[in-house]
């Protein structure tokens, strides 16, 4: 998001649009360094290119590998206050080493060991957690368990107190997501700390927010209005699920629904505005059907991808890799994205999407499918 201007890039006299490197011309580019200036005439490629020439790469991540490197950290690393997570985050190789997966998302792998306890505390950043596998952490969001699962795709939206507990027997991983480089980015973050331990220890099949807020179509007379982010705490797989079969399904029947041939997707939404889960985050979940193959398609704003279930290939510009079972790819800004399912292929994909149409300066461009 910002772009990196340093005197270095000033050179005298070579490009067009450049006047000659002449002795008073280097004289003033001295000045310019010394009163911390730099001129836009050697800086406009850069800083104005004609389409997005964003710094982050398309990349992939095994899961396999990530979840050794987890596991490893669950033998080597203790959770607590200060550290506050056991979260290991993808960086993207294009964006220096900083723990960014996209220039304004954070995707993480989060462990918990059996009967740990991740401390409590609070953040602007808006966060989810999906889960890839496993069961029996509750993550509690201002005092209310929420019950994580195989499937499930749970908010935790800015400055809600959360602290995670693994009631089982066994250790748990999954997907953290977070618009902590977008935060960091630009000037915005808060934290406070909470209790040291999560207080309630109850472990309900679904929590209170759910209880209220996620039933089809109905909302709570007493809430009304919009609010910023979702109430809904927790998205369960058998909805998901169910809404991508009846699109197949209805596809099936010859009945509209489907993206495109093959190809169903839901969107997690708010039910109080309709619009997506949290302000900087959009999530969806793609089920493509074995054999099919996605139009190619590019927007503004970058993604990353992470498949749920099956096999298949991902393109991305000049990429292409082979996906499996909880690998994650990320996607940078205008790069035209083709996904192809070897099997039934189920993905989970968040976006900073809302951010660039809440400025108006979101951008679509879908081409024909390449076969
Ligand atoms: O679980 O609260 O991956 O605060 C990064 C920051 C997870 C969390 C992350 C966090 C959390
Ligand atoms: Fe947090």
């Amino acid at each position: 998001m910002t772009a990196t201007v340093s005197p270095v890039t000033l050179h005298a006299g070579d490009g067009p649009g450049q006047p000659d490197p002449t002795p008073e011309l280097h004289a003033l580019y001295r000045g310019f360094e010394q009163e911390l200036l730099v001129p836009l005439w050697t800086e406009i490629g850069d800083l104005m290119p004609s389409s997005p020439r964003p710094a982050a790469l398309a990349h992939r991540w095994q899961w396999a590998n990530l979840l050794a490197l987890a596991e490893r950290s669950g033998q080597l690393v203790p959770v607590g206050r200060g550290g506050e997570r056991r979260a290991i985050a993808l960086a993207n190789p294009g964006l220096g080493g900083a723990p960014y997966a996209t220039p304004t998302l954070w995707a993480a792998i989060q462990y918990l060991n059996p009967h740990e306890d991740a401390p409590v505390h609070r953040h602007t950043q808006h966060a989810f957690r999906f889960v890839l596998e496993g069961e029996g952490v509750w993550t509690v969001v201002d005092g209310d368990p929420v019950a994580m699962r195989r499937g499930d795709f749970l908010l935790t939206p800015g400055w809600r107190f959360h602290g995670h507990h693994n009631q089982a027997d066994t250790p748990m991983a999954w997907l953290d997501g977070l618009d902590i480089p977008f935060v960091h980015h630009t000037g915005s973050a808060f934290f406070e700390l909470g209790p040291d331990h999560v207080a309630d220890r109850s472990t309900p099949a679904r929590s209170r927010a759910e209880r209220l807020w996620a039933h089809p179509g109905l909302r709570p007379v007493s809430q009304s209005g919009p609010q910023v982010s979702s109430p809904v705490a927790a998205y369960r797989w058998e909805h998901t699920d169910a809404a991508l079969r009846d699109q197949l399904d209805l596809e099936a029947e010859g009945h509209p629904g489907v993206v495109e041939p093959g190809h169903a997707a839901v969107r997690f939404s708010n039910p109080t505005t309709g619009g997506d889960v949290m302000p900087t985050i959009r999530a969806e979940m793609h089920r493509l059907r074995r054999g099919a193959t996605t139009a190619t398609r590019r927007e503004v704003g970058s993604a990353v991808w992470q498949v749920f279930e099956g096999a298949g290939a991902v393109r991305v510009g000049e990429h292409e890799w082979e996906v499996g079972r909880g690998d994650l790819v990320a996607v940078p800004s205008w790069q035209p994205l083709t996904i192809s399912a070897g099997t039934d292929l189920d993905l989970f994909r968040f976006s900073d999407t809302p951010v660039f149409e809440r400025l108006h300066a979101d951008r679509v461009q879908v081409d024909e499918v390449q076969s």
